[in-house]
C-alpha cells in the first residue's frame, strides 16, 4: 500500500510512520504557547527527526474542542518563519501542515510541506485541487461539525460505519478533483466528536474496517487525547499521559494503523517497533482456535 506525499512514496504495506506533532499555537491542548518563537520550534522540529518521526505535523491553529477557528492569516504569520527555516536547514525532512485552510495548504505547499492534514476533510472547497495540483499526501480526517460545535451531540448508532461512510464521500470529493488515490489516508478523528466510549471504539474495532473500506492507509491520534485519562483516572497534565498514549499506539498498530500522529516520538517510535515485530508475526502465524 503506497502513500504517495508529492515528490515522496512510502510503501506503507508493513512499515508504521511516526509523526511528530508541532502546534505553533497559543492554545494547544499538549504543547500550546511552547514553540511560538520560530527558532524554538525549528530546534524542536530538529529534536523530533532526531527522535525518529519520520514526518513533522505543523499546525498553528488548536482544534481542541470548543475552540474558535483562527484566520488563515494568523496561521500563515505562526507557519512561514518555521517552514522558511526547515526548508533551509532539511529540505529533506518530509513535513505535514495541520490546516482546514485551503490557502494556509497552498502556501505551506509552495513553502516545501508535502501533505495536508486536514481534521475537517475537505471543508474548504478548495483544498482537494490545491492538494492534486501539488500532488500532495492528504489526510482525511473524521469530525462531525466544526471544534466549536463538535462535542454537543456525540452519539452514533454505529460509530464505525458512520466515520468509513462520511471518509469515503469525502475520498470520492477529493478524487473528484484530481487527488489520485495513492495520495490519501484516512483518519477515523479520535476525540472529535466523539465521546471517550466511541473514541474507545474506534481505536478498539474501527481500524480494520476502515483500512479494508478505503484500501489506504490509516492515521490514528490518540497522543495525550482525555478519553485515555478518563481510563486511568488521570486528572493531571496531558503531558503526564505517556504510558496511556504509548498503549493506545501499540494497540493502533495491532489493528492495522500505519501512521502515528503523536507528541512523544522517541517513546512512540519504540513502542511502535514492538507493536510492528508483532504484528507481523501475527499475520505469519495467525492464532488458531
Ligand atoms: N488531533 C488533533 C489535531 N490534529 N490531526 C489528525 N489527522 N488526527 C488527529 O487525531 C488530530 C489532528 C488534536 O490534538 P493536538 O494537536 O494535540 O491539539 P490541538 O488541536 O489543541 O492543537
Amino acid at each position: 500500500m503506497i502513500w504517495r506525499c508529492c515528490d515522496v512514496s512510502y510503501d506503507l504495506s508493513e512499515r508504521v510512520l511516526v509523526m511528530g506533532i508541532l502546534n505553533v499555537t497559543p492554545d494547544s491542548l499538549s504543547d500550546g504557547a511552547r514553540w511560538l518563537d520560530p527558532a524554538a520550534a525549528a530546534a524542536r522540529a530538529h529534536e523530533l527527526l532526531a527522535q525518529g518521526a519520520d514526518i513533522i505535523d505543523l499546525g498553528a491553529e488548536s482544534t481542541r474542542p470548543g475552540s474558535a477557528a483562527v484566520p488563515a492569516d494568523e496561521q500563515w504569520r505562526r507557519l512561514e518563519p518555521l517552514l522558511e527555516r526547515l526548508a533551509a536547514e532539511r529540505p529533506d525532512a518530509v513535513v505535514s501542515c495541520d490546516t482546514r485552510d485551503a490557502v494556509v495548504a497552498e502556501r505551506a505547499l509552495a513553502a516545501g510541506a508535502r501533505i495536508v492534514n486536514d481534521v475537517s476533510a475537505l471543508s474548504d472547497p478548495r483544498m482537494a485541487a490545491v492538494c492534486a495540483a501539488a500532488g500532495a499526501g492528504l489526510v482525511l480526517m473524521h469530525m462531525r461539525g466544526t471544534p466549536e460545535t463538535m462535542q454537543a451531540d456525540t452519539h452514533y448508532d454505529d460509530v464505525v460505519g458512520e466515520v468509513s461512510t462520511h471518509l469515503a464521500e469525502r475520498t470520492a470529493r477529493a478524487r473528484a478533483a484530481g487527488v489520485v488515490g495513492e495520495a490519501i489516508a484516512w483518519d477515523p478523528g479520535i476525540g472529535f466528536g466523539k465521546s471517550a466510549e466511541g473514541s474507545l471504539e474506534l481505536l478498539a474495532r474501527g481500524i480494520g474496517p476502515l483500512r479494508s473500506a478505503s484500501g489506504r492507509p490509516v492515521l490514528v491520534g490518540a497522543s495525550r487525547k482525555s478519553f485515555l485519562a478518563r481510563l486511568t483516572g488521570g486528572v493531571g497534565p496531558s503531558a503526564d499521559r505517556v504510558p496511556e498514549s504509548l498503549a493506545a499506539a501499540t494497540i493502533a498498530v495491532l489493528e492495522g494503523a500505519s501512521i502515528l500522529r503523536v507528541h512523544d516520538v522517541a517513546e512512540t517510535v519504540k513502542a511502535a517497533k514492538v507493536a510492528v515485530a508483532t504484528r507481523d508475526v501475527q499475520r505469519r502465524n495467525p492464532t488458531r482456535a
